[in-house]
């Protein structure tokens, strides 16, 4: 059997996917946490992008998250994370892609450093909630009633979204959209809870304090 360890940084969204993947895969791990403010050398040097989430298998390294949920699929013989069909596996990829792009516009709000780049930020991921809602028909899950990895990434980019609304009271969604209701779904999850560190709001907070940025400045002042 492969030992698997994961590489991870406490805030990562794509960390977290990662992981919540093995766990729905029910598969042993053994994570480590850096502090991408100050990366150990070793990271430096296995992981090409500098990046978090790498992980290790016995002695070789996958980077990547999306690579390493995909190999965690293929080595797994428990229920597949991806739809079997061929276009709905390609339809859920371009979801993937398009998740990761909110990923960037709710960090670009946390990190934006004035009130017009935050508006901007906020503009941006408003209209990509809005393209989602759209699109999104969940039953419950994105593609019906087993949870798929599409599913996991939408869990995780929603932790920052709902943490941000929550905590520093930036209104990003609607109570009685379908995207609410999906999000409530999806952080209800067992394995998003176990995924998600016991002190994130410390870990954001932390974040926005060593960034200084307009968010810090103005909850600050709450
Ligand atoms: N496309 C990459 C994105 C990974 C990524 O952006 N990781 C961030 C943490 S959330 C990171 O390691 N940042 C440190 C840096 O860029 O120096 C993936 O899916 O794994």
């Amino acid at each position: 059997m492969t030992k698997l360890k994961l590489v991870t940084s406490k805030l990562s969204p794509f960390g977290h996917r990662v992981e919540m993947t093995l766990i729905e895969k029910n598969i042993a791990f053994e994570k480590v946490e850096v502090d991408l403010t100050n990366k150990p050398s070793w990271f430096v040097k296995d992981s090409p992008l500098g990046k978090a989430p790498i992980l290790y298998c016995d002695d070789k390294v996958l980077f990547e998250s999306i690579a390493i949920c995909e190999y965690i699929e293929e080595i797994s013989s428990s229920q597949p994370l991806h739809p079997q069909d061929q276009y709905l596996r390609a339809w859920n990829r371009g979801w993937i892609e398009f998740c990761n792009g909110l990923i960037a516009s709710i960090f670009g709000i946390a990190l934006a450093q004035d009130e017009k780049n935050f508006q901007e930020k906020i503009n941006e991921t408003y209209q990509k909630i809005e393209v989602f809602e759209k699109h999104l028909n969940p039953q419950p899950f994105f593609n019906g009633e087993s949870i798929a990895l599409i599913d996991i990434c939408f869990a995780t980019a929603f932790i920052p979204m709902n943490h941000t609304q929550s905590e520093y009271g930036v209104e990003l969604f609607n109570e009685d959209s379908k995207i609410f209701k999906y999000l409530q779904k999806l952080i209800g999850l067992e394995s998003a809870k176990k995924a998600i560190p016991t002190d994130y709001n410390q870990v954001f907070k932390n974040f926005l304090q060593r960034k200084n940025s307009y968010l810090f400045q103005i909850h600050k002042k709450l």
